[in-house]
C-alpha cells in the first residue's frame, strides 16, 4: 500500500542518486520511484537494482517510472505511467499481477478512469506550481479533494510540494506525498526527508509522536529535563531523555553541577534510538564538548530533526557550557540543526552580533543560518517592549509578538519554548505552525506563572496545556 513520502528521483547529473536516496530512507521515505529518462540501458539497470537493495534494507518500495520492463527485470515492486503510456492491462501483463500500477492524473475524470482501468494507485498533480516538469496542470488542492471523493485507491499528491504544501495536502485526503526538487536539491535531503516523513504524524491519534530532550536535570523542577518532559507530555507526546548533567538547584540559583560522562551521555541516546526511537530531538543544556560531538554525529547519521536551544547561562548566571563546547556547538551541532533557538546574549556569543532591534536580530539570524543553521527562531525577550521573535527560514522570515507580561517567574521559558515547538514538529505540523503554537503555549504559560519558591519561579505548563487543548486549533 502506497503511503507516506514518496521520493521520486530526479537525473543523476550530480551522480549523487544512490546516497540521496540513501539519506531520504533513513529519513522515513516510505516508498521511492526511479525516474531514469535520460540515463542508458545499461546504467538504469545497474542504478534500478541498487535502489532495489536500498529500498529491501529499508522496508521500502520501489517504483520505476515509464519502464514495466526494468520494473520486470529487477523485480521492482510496481511500475508507474503517463497518461501517453499504455494502459494498465498492458503493463500488467509485463510486471506480473501482484507489483503495483500507479499512474499520473490531472483531472477527476482521468482519476476515474484509471481506476477503471486497474490502477493500485494514482497521482495526481500538478498541486503547486513547479519547475521540475514543464507540461503539467496546476489542479490546486481543491480538486485534489474533489478526487478524493471520487477514488477508493491510494492518492499521490505530486507537484511543488513543500513541507507546509504537504501537511495541506494530507489534510485534503493524500495518502502519499511526491517530492523531487524538495529533497533532491536540499543540501541535506535526509533530514529534507524527515521533515516530510513526520507530517503523517498528523493522522495519529493522541498522544502521538516520540520527542527525545537531552538536557539537564533541575532539580528545582522548572527547566531542564523537568521542563521538556512536562511540556511534552502534556501537549500529548512520548517524552524520552538524555540527562548530560545533574544540576543541585532551585528558582534562586544553581549550587553546583555533575557532570555526566560524554560515553554514558552516548549510552543513553543509543539505548533510546536502537529501541523506542524517536521522532524529534530538543537539546538543552549540553555542558562537554564531546558529548556536543557526538550527539550531532548520531543526528547526521540517521538524519533527525533537532530543535537546538543553545543553552549557555543559567538565569542566576551560572555557566552551562564550556569554550570547547561552545565551539563544538557552531562547528558541529548547527549544521545538523534543523531549528536553533537562541535568545540575544545567545546569538551575540555565536555570531559576535548583538542585536539592538528587530533588523539586528534578522542580520545575526543570518549569520548562524551561514554557520549551518536550517532555520532560526531569534527569541527578542531581552528587548524593551512587546516579547518579538523573529523566525527566519529558507527565503522567509516570520515575527511572533506576545504583550510582555511583568513576571519575574520566567525560569524555564527557553527550554518550555523548545521542546513544545520539537513536540508540535513530532505531532505533524509544519514548522511555522510548530512555532506558532509553541509560542501561544510559552506565553499562556507566562502569563499564569506561579510563585513557587523564593527567586525566579517557574512557568505554568499545566495552565497552557489546559487552555491549548481547549481552543481550537488548525488540526482539531
Ligand atoms: N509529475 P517537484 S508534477 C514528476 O503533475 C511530476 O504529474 C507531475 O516535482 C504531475 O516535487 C511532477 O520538484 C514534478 O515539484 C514534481
Amino acid at each position: 500500500m502506497i503511503s507516506g513520502l514518496y521520493l521520486i528521483t530526479d537525473n543523476n547529473h550530480d551522480g549523487k542518486i544512490l546516497e540521496k536516496v540513501k539519506a531520504a530512507l533513513t529519513g522515513g521515505a516510505r516508498t521511492i520511484q526511479y525516474r531514469a529518462k535520460e540515463a542508458r540501458p545499461d546504467e538504469r539497470r545497474d542504478i534500478g537494482e541498487r535502489l532495489r537493495s536500498l529500498c529491501q534494507e529499508h522496508e521500502a518500495l520501489l517504483i520505476i517510472n515509464d519502464f514495466p520492463e526494468l520494473a520486470r527485470d529487477i523485480d521492482a515492486d510496481g511500475v508507474h505511467l503517463g497518461q501517453e503510456d499504455m494502459p494498465p492491462v498492458q503493463a500488467r501483463q509485463i510486471v506480473g499481477r501482484d507489483k503495483l500500477i500507479g499512474i499520473s492524473t490531472h483531472s477527476v475524470d482521468e482519476a476515474l478512469k484509471a481506476e477503471a482501468q486497474g490502477a493500485d494507485y494514482i497521482a495526481f498533480g500538478s498541486i503547486f506550481p513547479t519547475s521540475s516538469k514543464d507540461d503539467t496542470t496546476l489542479v490546486g488542492l481543491k480538486k485534489l479533494s474533489m478526487v478524493r471523493k471520487a477514488v477508493r485507491i491510494p492518492l499521490v499528491a505530486i507537484g511543488g510540494i513543500t513541507p507546509e504544501g504537504a501537511s495541506q495536502a494530507i489534510d485534503a485526503g493524500a495518502n502519499a506525498v511526491a517530492v523531487i526538487s524538495g529533497i533532491m536539491a536540499d543540501e541535506n535531503p535526509g533530514r529534507a526527508a524527515r521533515e516530510y516523513a513526520l507530517l503523517f504524524n498528523r493522522l495519529k491519534a493522541l498522544p502521538k509522536g516520540r520527542v527525545m530532550t537531552i538536557a539537564g536535570s533541575d532539580s528545582g523542577g522548572g527547566a531542564g529535563i523537568q521542563a521538556d518532559i512536562k511540556t511534552i507530555t502534556l501537549l500529548g507526546s512520548y517524552a524520552t531523555s538524555v540527562i548530560t548533567a545533574l544540576t543541585a538547584q532551585n528558582t534562586q540559583g544553581v549550587k553546583d553541577i555533575y557532570s555526566v560522562h560524554t560515553d554514558f551521555v552516548e549510552q543513553q541516546l543509543e539505548a533510546v534510538l536502537e529501541d523506542i526511537g524517536t521522532d524529534t530531538i530538543k537539546t538543552g543544556m549540553l555542558n562537554w564538548g564531546g558529548s556536543v560531538w557526538r550527539i550531532a554525529k548520531i543526528i547526521e547519521e540517521r538524519s533527525l530533526l533537532a530543535v537546538v536551544d543553545p543553552v549557555m547561562v543559567a538565569k542566576g548566571g551560572a555557566a552551562l557550557l564550556d569554550d570547547v563546547a561552545l565551539d563544538s556547538l557552531i562547528s558541529r551541532l548547527l549544521p545538523q540543526a534543523y531549528l536553533v533557538t537562541p535568545n540575544l546574549p545567545e546569538i551575540a556569543a555565536m555570531t559576535g552580533i548583538q542585536p539592538q532591534n528587530i533588523e539586528g536580530m534578522i542580520e545575526a539570524g543570518r549569520n548562524l543560518q551561514m554557520l549551518g543553521a536550517r532555520n532560526v527562531l531569534i527569541k527578542g525577550g531581552h528587548l524593551q517592549g512587546d516579547a518579538t521573535d523573529v523566525l527566519l527560514l529558507d527565503d522567509e522570515q516570520h515575527l511572533f509578538s506576545a504583550p510582555r507580561i511583568d513576571t519575574c517567574n520566567t525560569h524555564g521559558t527557553g527550554c518550555t519554548l523548545a521542546s513544545a515547538i520539537a513536540t508540535f514538529l513530532a505531532q505533524g505540523y509544519p514548522l511555522k505552525q510548530a512555532v506558532e503554537r509553541g509560542k501561544g503555549f510559552i506565553s499562556i504559560a507566562i502569563e499564569h506563572a506561579i510563585q513557587i519558591g523564593h527567586g525566579h519561579g517557574p512557568v505554568n505548563h499545566f495552565h497552557a496545556a489546559m487552555q491549548l487543548l481547549h481552543e481550537k486549533g488548525p488540526m482539531d
